[in-house]
């Protein structure tokens, strides 16, 4: 017999919050943390998601009351818990105007965004909006955006036009400063649309910065066979989680509206920079270098990777000698203690993160992730050569064909362009040069210092694998 559908047991508060990109990261975190803030504190926080791109996850949400599982997968075992607190979802593309107008409502106090790097549609090296970005010259002739800044300004300029209070933007995406970066193009692409908006966007509203943190691999079919028969109901769309989580938030809200985070674990704090700088850089870097290596040497998830002793060993020599001496912690933060703590995360085996999906969008990650800690060492002569080895991973990897010879599926926004750059040349010399021309990663001064020694770790991959390529640095 089927199993039953998931339904709703409890109603959702009043939506107080706009979230876009209801991505499997959000509904295993934000969602998590404000429904149990609002279980907590009360408060009118219901969440209204929208999906700026495509219906997948309303049409699976919508037929069960838009309520979801969220499994918490330790290396002991899984629990199950409901999450309750959306209320419901909208796909921008069908009706751009509904999404405006919920994003208009005088109810509405914050917009969360987890729309990934590539959302933001900056220059990743400059963190400046790119205003020849296809979705941007769009939305300048259009008042129904494809964008998400877009549908910021926008939303934005009707609250003005109609007298109300801003909302609070309050991005929840991998990027250092992240409420800069959101703020920076909201405002470039307001003041071409009107000076005057974003002279009142730039005075009453508020951009705060987060840090954000939980593993959430992507959803497989196995796992929702998983909960069906953990929970006996059918979940479409439930998210698979680890049992760590952290929220470090610039508290600065427009009007202090937000819901009580602090409440339920969240850190509401100043100052956001070093929680991100070291989170960014210890465990995304970490699992950028591990997902190009740890793919090249032909393994599927993260735990596999860390459990390969070359590479396991390779991560705690780039935590440890190269990462981690470039970083100034948050106050009463051991690195030492946030380094093993990570090697732990990264080798829960519940939890199948696979190294293609991290893969994914390396050109909108390598300068935060990577390059960023790479120029600090730079700056203080210190070596980095296992930083080295993953661009060169990295450019390996977007030549789109693996140690074996198979063909890599490489997402990326700039994968077309990296490819013709790569196979356009012919040796290692020539492709590492060839792709460090690309300015939106690399900054001029960077690429030149980093050419010969990035030629040479490129040059190892080829003859001796990222296996044994990673190896060789350990033992050094
Ligand atoms: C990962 C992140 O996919 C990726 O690029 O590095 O999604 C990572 O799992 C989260 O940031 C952890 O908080």
């Amino acid at each position: 017999m089927p199993a039953d559908r998931m339904t709703r047991t409890a109603k959702a508060p009043e939506a107080g919050i706009v979230h876009l990109g209801l991505g499997a990261f959000f509904r295993a975190h934000g969602a998590v943390y404000t429904e149990e803030a609002v279980a907590r504190s009360g408060g009118a926080w219901g969440i209204i998601g929208v999906s700026l791109k495509s219906p997948g996850t309303r049409d699976a949400l919508a037929p069960q009351g838009c309520t979801y599982t969220a499994l918490e997968l330790g290396p002991e075992g899984a629990v199950a818990h409901p999450v309750e607190i959306l209320r419901d979802v909208l796909v921008a593309p069908e009706d751009p105007q509904a999404v405006l107008e919920a994003m208009a409502d005088p109810a509405i106090r914050i917009v969360t965004l987890t729309i990934t790097e590539k959302g933001y549609c900056h220059d990743p090296a400059t963190g400046a909006l790119n205003l020849d970005h296809p979705d941007i010259l769009h939305d300048l002739g259009s008042a129904h955006p494809v964008s998400a800044p877009g549908y910021l300004v926008r939303a934005l300029q009707l609250r003005h036009d109609r007298g109300l209070r801003p909302f609070t933007v309050l991005t929840c995406d991998n990027l250092p400063d992240n409420g800069r970066v959101v703020r920076g193009v909201v405002l470039a692409l307001a003041s071409r649309i009107d000076p005057g908006l974003a002279d009142w966007i730039g005075t009453e509203g508020r951009f705060p910065s987060t840090m954000v943190d939980r593993i959430v691999p992507a959803t497989s079919p196995e796992d929702i066979a998983r909960v069906e028969a953990l929970t006996g109901c059918h979940d479409a769309a439930p998210v698979m989680h680890e049992p760590f989580r952290q929220w470090a938030i610039e508290d600065d809200f427009v009007d202090d509206a937000r819901p009580d985070w602090g409440a339920v674990g969240a850190e509401l704090v100043t100052e956001v920079t070093p929680y991100e700088h070291m989170k960014l850089r210890m465990l995304n870097g970490a699992h950028s270098a591990l997902a190009y290596l740890g793919y090249l040497a032909g393994h599927e998830t993260i735990s596999e990777t860390v459990a390969d002793p070359a590479l396991g060993a390779f991560v705690r020599h780039l935590w440890a000698d190269e990462i981690a001496p470039a970083l100034t912690p948050p106050p009463g933060v051991s690195l030492a203690a946030y380094a093993e703590a990570l090697g732990a995360r990264f080798a829960n085996p519940a939890i199948r993160h696979r190294t293609w999906q991290i893969a994914m969008d390396g050109s909108q990650k390598l300068p935060q992730r990577i390059l960023a800690t790479l120029s600090d060492n730079l700056v203080e002569g210190r070596a980095s050569p296992g930083l080295i080895l993953t661009v060169a991973a990295w450019m390996r990897y977007v030549g789109g064909i693996d140690e074996a010879g198979r063909p890599i599926d490489v997402r990326d926004p700039l994968a077309e362009r990296l490819r013709a750059l790569s196979d356009g040349a012919e040796t290692p010399e020539a492709k590492v040069a060839a792709l460090l021309s690309v300015r939106e990663i690399f900054p001029e001064a960077l690429a030149r210092t980093l050419k010969g020694h990035l030629a040479e770790a490129y040059a190892q991959l080829l003859r001796d694998g990222a296996r044994a390529s990673a190896g060789a640095i350990c033992t050094e």
